[in-house]
């Protein structure tokens, strides 16, 4: 996520480490970096000048040159401006004290409306809400399809606009609200239709929407792949029919950051979720200091935690790290992280929640796959208790017994135990462990 951002702010960073003072001349230096790093990634210019000078102004003073730690005070600065750009705090969806509260998407074609209607939809249900989807797509019929299996598939009701009801488009929308009322549904998630540019009969088709509709979200839908365009159009949706808060999708892929960095000082509005791939659950709460950090390569080892807390017993956790400290990690250890990792989502996303560097990019490395996650398993659950306590006395023989066991070819099972002693020399290594010292005893 941002990796191209993060490579050069991180250069920054350093830099900054190395200078034992700060003189205007390394602040210059640091300032056209810092410049360079953000156009790079297409920051909107104005937004890139405010900065600069923010930066300028801050790092200049005499508190900051006299501390004892200049460079330190001004990678912090760095860092506290860069939290302000993304919104500096938490930002959380608003609900209507008279429900149903009505959460309206809109966005241009393709941005992800559909996909983040369903994501949000799960995300509220998880917090014991009971949501209900509608789709005031009417264009394309396939889009009403598209929202009901998203809504079957996460076992969230949709409410089927009948041919008669698509004619009237507002009684329609009357009728959704009415019914999640009656029906005690909250928040009630509508999907809008995407257009390639913002044009007029859009802007007509949800300015009637929202008349009707009185949602306490507008929730503007944006590519971060599309950069800038993604922030002009959002301000126009701003401008056009108003809008509460922004949910940025496809950062998974290689979005250079120019949309996160500017959408929020261009439109008032802030970031609350961002999308972070196509499955419905890869919806991420958006904290502007955690991205901060992260982009900053201060590692989001908070929000790894927190996953981690959420969807693995605290106990194995405790367990596992004191085994790590011991050095004590055995393939029957490796086999219940497996598992967790299993639970946690794609490794790669997993590790990417760590701080960029050290051990943890080596771990990335790791060619471990999904799959290759369940064949693992079935190799390990092939072997004896003793054979996962002390994997040294794996021999040979054992190795093809254990091949035919779990029906993997041997070379899988020679695989698999080089990659057990890798991730286990890996986590031997300091800045883990410093980590896992995060865990109580
Ligand atoms: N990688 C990635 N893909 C996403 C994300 N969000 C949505 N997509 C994909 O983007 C494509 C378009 O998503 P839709 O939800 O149909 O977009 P839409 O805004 O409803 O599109 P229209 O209704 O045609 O305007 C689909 O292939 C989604 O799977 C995301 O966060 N990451
Ligand atoms: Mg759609």
């Amino acid at each position: 996520m941002l990796d191209q951002i993060s490579d050069r702010l991180q250069a920054v960073v350093k830099f900054l480490r190395g200078e034992a003072k700060i003189t205007e001349k390394n602040m210059g230096e640091a300032l056209k970096m810092l410049r360079m790093a953000f156009l790079e990634a297409d920051v909107s210019y104005k937004v890139v000048k405010e900065f600069e000078a923010h930066i300028k102004e801050k790092s200049l003073d005499e508190a900051v040159l006299d501390s004892l730690t200049p460079a330190q005070q001004v990678i912090k600065i760095v860092r506290d401006e860069l939290t302000d750009m993304l919104g500096h705090s938490q930002s959380k969806l608003e609900f209507s004290p008279a429900p149903p509260s009505v959460f309206m998407l809109v966005g241009l074609q393709g941005a992800g409306k559909t996909t983040t209607c369903g994501k949000l939809a799960r995300k509220v249900a998880e917090q014991k809400k009971a949501p209900l989807l509608v789709s005031f797509d009417l264009k394309r019929p396939a889009a009403q399809d598209q929202l009901k299996i998203i809504g079957q598939t996460l076992q969230i009701p949709f409410y089927e606009l009948s041919r008669d009801q698509m004619a009237h488009p507002q009684e329609a929308l009357r009728e959704a609200v009415d019914y999640a009322r009656e029906h005690g549904h909250d928040p009630l998630i509508v999907d809008t239709a995407g257009r390639l540019h913002v044009d007029e009969e859009l802007m007509e088709e949800l300015r009637l929407a929202r008349s009707i509709l009185n949602p306490v979200e507008t929730i503007y839908v944006g590519d971060a792949m599309t950069g800038q365009d993604a922030v002009r159009s959002a301000s126009e949706f701003a401008e056009r029919i108003g809008l509460t808060s922004i949910i940025l999708t496809k950062l998974d892929g290689d979005a250079r950051g120019g949309a996160a960095l500017s959408i929020v000082s261009v439109t008032g509005k802030p970031i609350k979720f961002v999308g972070v791939g196509e499955k419905l659950d890869r919806l991420e709460v958006f904290h502007p200091d955690r991205m901060a950090s992260r982009i900053m390569g201060m590692g989001d080892v908070l929000s790894l935690i927190e996953k981690a807390e959420k969807e693995t017993d605290l106990k194995e956790t405790e367990e596992l790290a004191r085994k790590l400290r011991k050095q004590e990690f055995s393939l029957e250890d490796f086999r219940k992280q497996l598992i967790q990792l299993k639970k946690m989502g794609p490794l790669s996303q997993v590790l990417g929640d760590l701080p960029v560097g050290g051990p943890f990019k080596q771990m990335s490395k790791l060619k471990v796959d999904d799959k290759k996650l369940a064949y693992f398993e079935a190799i390990i659950n092939s072997m004896t208790p003793r054979e996962r306590d002390n994997p040294k006395i794996i021999n040979g023989s054992r190795r093809q017994r254990i091949a035919r066991g779990s029906g993997r070819p041997v070379s899988e099972v020679n695989q698999l135990l080089k990659q057990y002693l890798e991730m286990r020399k890996l986590m031997k290594k300091s800045q883990f462990q410093k980590m896992l010292s995060s865990f109580p005893n």
